[in-house]
């Protein structure tokens, strides 16, 4: 049920840095083709790094930990979106999965790999009180050792509700070179962060003592070189979703393909530009700690 690319296998046998990437953001994140692109951009900011890319989705049955460049054709808008609850029934049934940062982080339970990136990650959905919608990304780095960078949380979620249900987790968050979460494209303006990262080492430092104490998952975020202001343009796309019925996991796909397209294609560069710099920054970080074993 799980296949590990040989590539992948053998850094991880080796005590290598490895990587691991999500597709949901390549099915689901980006217009058709241009996820394939972002992915492959990604795992080359990976490569260029010193680490091994492990981008994870569900095909023919397998869990697959790797893909190749004709594998990562196939996950396109056709693709089941793969949280924790679903990779099942994809396994199960042969459906391509795409998985979500929840469904990566069971691959890297499987797999052993300690670095995840992704954009943001997804958390408390707004209006949770009325309509309860928490992502299952939360409780999958609970239960996962793993450390997922990304650029915080995306602003059409509840953030600081989503801040307290990762407290309330135990999984820890800290800002690479930041005092402020990141609120995905923009660079500050969410929560203050207790706790703050300047180098690959530290944040390496941080994991480590993490694990040691007995902790699983935490959250390392990063703010997006390039930001573009769409709060008006996000509370107006969480609207119309909710207008059009739009519920559960459409919910996060709807919205940003409102955004692209009302942004004049503002927020899909930054979205680009920062999955790929996540990206960069996990395989500094995957080389700091198998540097440190
Ligand atoms: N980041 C992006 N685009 C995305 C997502 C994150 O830039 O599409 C995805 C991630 O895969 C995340 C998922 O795990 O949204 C969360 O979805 P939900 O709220 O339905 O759990
Ligand atoms: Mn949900």
């Amino acid at each position: 049920m799980i296949r590990v690319a040989d590539e992948v296998a053998g850094a991880l046998a080796g005590g290598g840095a490895v990587v691991a990437l999500e597709t949901t953001l390549v099915a689901h994140g980006f217009p058709a083709g241009e996820g394939v692109a972002v992915a492959a951009e990604s795992e080359r900011a990976v490569r260029a790094a010193g680490a091994v890319p492990a981008t994870v989705g569900v095909l023919d049955g397998e869990l697959r930990i790797g893909l190749s460049p004709a594998e990562l054709e196939r996950f396109d808008e056709s693709a089941r979106k793969a949280g924790p609850a679903e990779l099942a029934a994809c396994v199960a049934r042969r459906t391509v999965g795409a998985t979500t940062v929840g469904g990566t982080l069971a691959a890297c339970r499987v797999a052993g790999i300690r670095v995840l990136a992704t954009g943001g990650i997804g958390g408390v959905h707004r209006g949770f009180a009325t309509r309860p919608d928490v992502s299952a990304d939360l409780a999958a780095l609970a239960r996962s050792p793993a450390v997922v960078v990304c650029s915080g949380v995306k602003s059409l979620l509840d953030v600081e509700a989503t801040v307290e249900a990762l407290e309330t987790l135990g999984v820890p968050l800290a800002g690479w070179r930041t005092d402020e979460l990141p609120r995905f494209y923009a660079r500050g303006g969410g929560p203050p962060l207790a706790t703050r990262v300047d180098s690959a080492d530290e944040a390496a430092r941080l994991a480590e003592a993490h694990w040691g104490v007995g902790g699983a998952g935490l959250v390392i975020a990063r703010p997006p070189d390039d930001e573009v202001d769409v709060d008006p343009l996000v509370d107006e796309a969480v609207a119309a979703a909710e207008a059009e019925g739009i519920a559960g996991g459409a919910i996060t796909p709807f919205v940003l393909a409102r955004l692209h397209m009302r942004s004049g294609g503002a927020t899909l560069r930054a979205n680009r530009g920062l999955v790929v710099g996540n990206a960069a920054l996990a395989a500094e970080l995957a080389v700091a700690l198998a540097t440190r074993r």
